[in-house]
């Protein structure tokens, strides 16, 4: 264990395939962290308000093709814009609850065939999260929720891979989360271990890098 650093906010990340509930429960977090008087704010990856943000959405709308790897590039570089900004945030004491990260990042290009090692790479150093709280749901499920948008990944076949690829980015920091139950039962498992996490980083869990 290393010696506890400065008081800080928590950073927490929601990852799972399309239509898991991440964005609702994203919200619901930060809502009920700030009626307990927790700074909390809600991020997403990728960030389509930048630059390189707008020429993922025009990447993911298929109003543009990109080579596998630049692409790939530029959702990691979407990360590292971020970097000064979230750490500072993290260091004023405001909790962040994020919306997919690094490990999206990695599972859905490797899940393109690239190779996991090279997908990695560019992440090594953004900030780790404390901990990843992955909503499972199988793919077949998830699909059954209204079903997927028009965006390119949105397809029942590339989340079975995509889910194949998650399960092999489980680290210390994660946590199975069963989301095939309502929002609120799902709501009410997060709670609690966002509680502890967000007292841990108060009395100074220091934050590590990418990949602990
Ligand atoms: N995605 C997301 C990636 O391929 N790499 C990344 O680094 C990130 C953060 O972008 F299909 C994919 C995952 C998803 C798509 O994400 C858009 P949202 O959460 O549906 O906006
Ligand atoms: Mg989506």
């Amino acid at each position: 264990e290393a010696e506890a650093g400065p008081s800080r906010g928590a950073f927490i990340v929601l990852e799972g395939l399309d239509r898991s509930g991440k964005s609702t429960q994203v919200q619901k977090l930060v809502e009920y962290l700030k009626s307990r008087g927790v700074e909390a704010e809600a991020w997403r990856f990728p960030d389509r308000t930048t630059a390189m943000g707008k020429m993922i959405a025009s990447y993911l709308d298929s109003k543009s093709e990109l080579d596998d790897c630049a692409v790939h590039l530029l959702f990691s570089a979407n990360r590292w814009e971020k970097r000064s900004l979230m750490e500072a945030k993290l260091r004023e004491g405001t909790t962040l609850i994020v919306d997919r990260y690094s490990y999206s990042g990695v599972a859905f290009t490797a899940a393109k065939g690239l190779p996991f090692d090279w997908c990695k790479a560019p992440e090594v150093g953004l900030p780790a999260p404390d901990a990843v709280l992955y909503l499972q749901i199988p793919p077949e499920a998830a699909l059954e929720r209204g079903g997927y948008g028009e965006e390119r990944y949105e397809k029942l076949d590339f989340q079975r891979v995509v889910a194949s690829k998650y399960e092999q980015l489980r680290d210390a920091t994660w946590q199975d989360i069963d989301a095939r139950k309502g929002p609120d039962e799902v709501q009410a498992v997060l709670r609690p271990i966002v509680d502890r996490m967000v007292q841990t980083c108060k009395q100074g869990r220091p934050l590590s890098r990418l990949w602990p």
